[in-house]
């Protein structure tokens, strides 16, 4: 249910949203990804934050029709890396867009698009807002380096970019992207696919990473207020949520490109997002990797959609209760 949203958002008094159009799939092998966009939105999502107070407005980053020759175009690859010419075109686009719409003090909801979209994002949020702390929910931990990753896709690397990791091995494509993401400002909850030379990586840059096996032994409580607090120890940074689907059990979110077994629970999955929102400083949130396209049975897009919608009506403040609702401190 949706009612007028219960959480005060200190940086957005006007209540004005953003919602930004990733419709790309360049990062990742399989078709289908650039179209999560329009079903999201098909769904009632601008209706459903309309209801809740907040003041819409749709930012097209490009067409998803735009980049169809370059994704077919084999040539473009280097060492491993697949695409790298048209994830550089498309992600600074979005980064165009998400930096002008923060810049006039909107709410930045991202809606993609492959996961390499956030390359865009986060540098366009962390320009913005350079003290931000970033929360990476997802089943996987995208630090794949240049020389690194074992598939070449870009949808595996963002994290890696966005810390100018490897550099010296950066396509000339991905050069504009500032190096703005420093490894204390993250925290991920959700992993359980982590490639052995990423596993290197989160303990060398001793990164807050929050893996299922932390959600079973503390609970989503316990690891949602330590990643919060690794991303934000003064309690008054902006927070940013770069939010795969696929941190979700495939049992909820099953149309997605690489989906894997042992996630989080559908309320676990939306209750730290509620959380999250509830410390009045969330800034900016990404809905990534939905794709309807490789639903395999009746109501798994349907499914993986409406559970896009609810994590980005549950970042802009919607509530199982009203505020009020809530028993007296002194009670709890
Ligand atoms: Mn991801």
């Amino acid at each position: 249910m949706t009612g007028l949203a219960q959480v005060d958002y200190k940086f957005f008094p006007n209540k004005e949203v953003g919602i930004v159009l990733a419709p790309f799939s360049g990062g990742q092998a399989k078709f289908g990804v650039e179209d999560g966009p329009k079903y999201l939105l098909h769904a009632g999502m601008e209706r459903d934050l309309t209801t809740l107070g907040w003041k819409c407005s749709i930012v097209e980053s490009f067409k998803a029709d735009e980049y169809d020759n370059m994704r077919r175009d084999r040539k473009d690859v280097q060492g491993k890396l697949r695409f790298p010419k048209l994830v550089g075109c498309a992600t600074e686009r979005v980064y165009k867009s998400v930096k002008s719409v923060a810049e006039q003090g909107r709410f930045l909801l991202t809606l993609g698009g492959d996961h390499s979209i956030a390359i865009g994002t986060v540098a366009g949020v962390l320009s913005h807002y350079p003290n931000a702390g970033l929360i990476w929910v997802d089943a996987h931990s995208d630090i794949n380096t240049m020389t690194g990753t074992e598939s070449g896709h870009l949808h595996g690397c963002p994290v890696s970019v966005l810390m100018g990791l490897d550099k010296e091995n950066i396509p000339d494509s991905l050069k504009w992207v500032p190096h703005l993401l420093k490894p204390h400002k993250i925290a991920y909850i959700g992993l359980r696919e982590v490639d052995e030379d990423e596993k290197r990586i989160l303990a060398e840059l001793n990164i807050a990473a929050f893996s299922m096996h932390h959600v079973d032994r503390y609970g989503i409580n316990a690891v949602v207020e330590m990643a919060i607090k690794a991303v934000s120890p003064n309690g008054d940074e902006p927070i940013m949520v770069s939010y795969d689907v696929d941190a979700i059990d495939p049992v909820y979110t099953p149309a997605t490109g690489t989906p894997v077994r042992g996630g989080l629970s559908f309320r676990e999955g939306l209750f730290l997002t509620e959380r999250i929102a509830e410390t009045g400083r969330l800034v900016a949130l990404d809905v990534v990797e939905c794709n309807p396209h490789l639903a395999t049975g009746p109501d798994q897009a349907h499914n993986t959609i409406q559970l896009g919608c609810s994590i980005a009506r549950c970042a802009l403040g919607d509530t199982l209760l009203h505020r009020k609702s809530l028993p007296p401190k002194s009670n709890l």
